[in-house]
């Protein structure tokens, strides 16, 4: 059912200035090393490695200006990637790099007409702003940030015009960690949150196969973010921010199959993999065995059978 993307490209973005926990600046590397672009060929996928994004700032950098710099070159690259036709992978690096992908795909789909959908798997919902945050720490603030709260000036080249993500396209999936200004936003911003009680009660598949159909009815581009922590921490613990209770190697393998069947992905960040903090490679392995199955890796030659798991609205 996949119209396969005519390449993919896979883009690395070794960026740590957005969290307070070094080492997710080895990611793209350890990815790499766990095989994430010889896996995508393997899939039969005609794979380019763009090699590593270098932002327009001094190495020392911190703080706002330094996001400011990777969420230019990153939006760049990225719209770059999705006109030429292919799918962008980009392996990170921390969440404050999803500013510049995400930014880019909303760029992207402004000329093209698509809307833009984003589906965030993480522990966090990254919806703070300055003014919530409590850590100051910027990864924990990119999806305010895209939607279009205050207190992010400076960060992207033309704030005054570019486009933003409409909060109600926004679907966070494995939710079970959020400060209280962000929670309140949140709710204000009417985003769609499918949390880890939800997962609990009805699984993964309902909830997922809504959001896919929302998206494929409306004919949009669906952008996915995986979070590392999104992933319980038994099977996952290559992360600065580590919450127990997370997703089952199981649960994320078939929101990886449905997204693949639906054919509706249009570009992944695979972010905050911190190898300082991984236990021989597991983290990234699992990450890379993720994506494989997001690009097509089945156990039988057949899709995900369509069960009516709940009544549909
Ligand atoms: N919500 C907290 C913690 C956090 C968010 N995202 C990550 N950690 N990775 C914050 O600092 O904003
Ligand atoms: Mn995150
Ligand atoms: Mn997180």
């Amino acid at each position: 059912t996949m119209q396969p993307a005519a390449s993919i490209a896979v883009i690395g973005a070794p960026i740590e200035v957005g969290t307070s926990e070094p080492g997710a600046l080895m990611g793209p590397a350890a990815l790499r090393t766990a095989g994430l672009v010889r896996s995508l060929a393997d899939l039969g996928h005609a794979v380019s490695d763009l090699g590593d994004v270098v932002p327009d700032c001094p190495r020392e950098a911190r703080g706002l200006p330094a996001v400011a710099a990777w969420t230019r070159a990153l939006s760049a690259r990225v719209a770059a990637s999705l006109g030429a036709g292919a799918l962008p992978v980009v392996a990170g690096g921390d969440h404050s790099l999803s500013l510049g992908t995400v930014d880019g795909a909303l760029r992207h789909c402004a000329r093209t007409g698509r809307p833009l959908f984003v589906l965030w798997l993480d522990a966090h919902a990254d919806f703070n702003t300055p003014a919530t945050s409590p850590s100051g720490n910027l990864h924990g603030m990119p999806l305010a940030a895209l939607c279009g709260e205050p207190g992010f000036d400076g960060l992207f080249a033309d704030e005054a015009s570019r486009p933003r993500l409409d909060p109600t396209r926004l679907y966070l999936v494995g939710l079970r960690s959020i400060d209280a200004g962000e929670r309140a936003l949140v709710t204000a911003r009417r985003v769609a949150v499918t949390d880890m009680r939800d997962i609990d009660e009805f699984g993964v598949v309902a909830p997922l196969r809504r959001i896919l159909e929302r998206v494929g009815a409306a004919g949009g581009h669906l952008h996915v973010s995986l979070d590392v922590d999104f992933l319980d921490p038994g099977i996952a613990p290559g992360v600065g921010t580590t919450v127990p209770g997370g997703a089952t190697f199981r649960e994320a393998h078939l929101i990886m199959e449905m997204l693949h069947d639906s054919g509706l992905v249009g570009s992944l960040d695979v972010v905050e993999l911190n190898p300082f903090l991984d236990e021989r490679g597991r983290s990234a392995r699992v990450l890379v065995e993720l994506v494989a199955s997001l690009f097509g890796r089945r156990i039988l030659d057949r899709p995900t059978p369509v069960i009516e798991a709940v009544p549909r609205d």
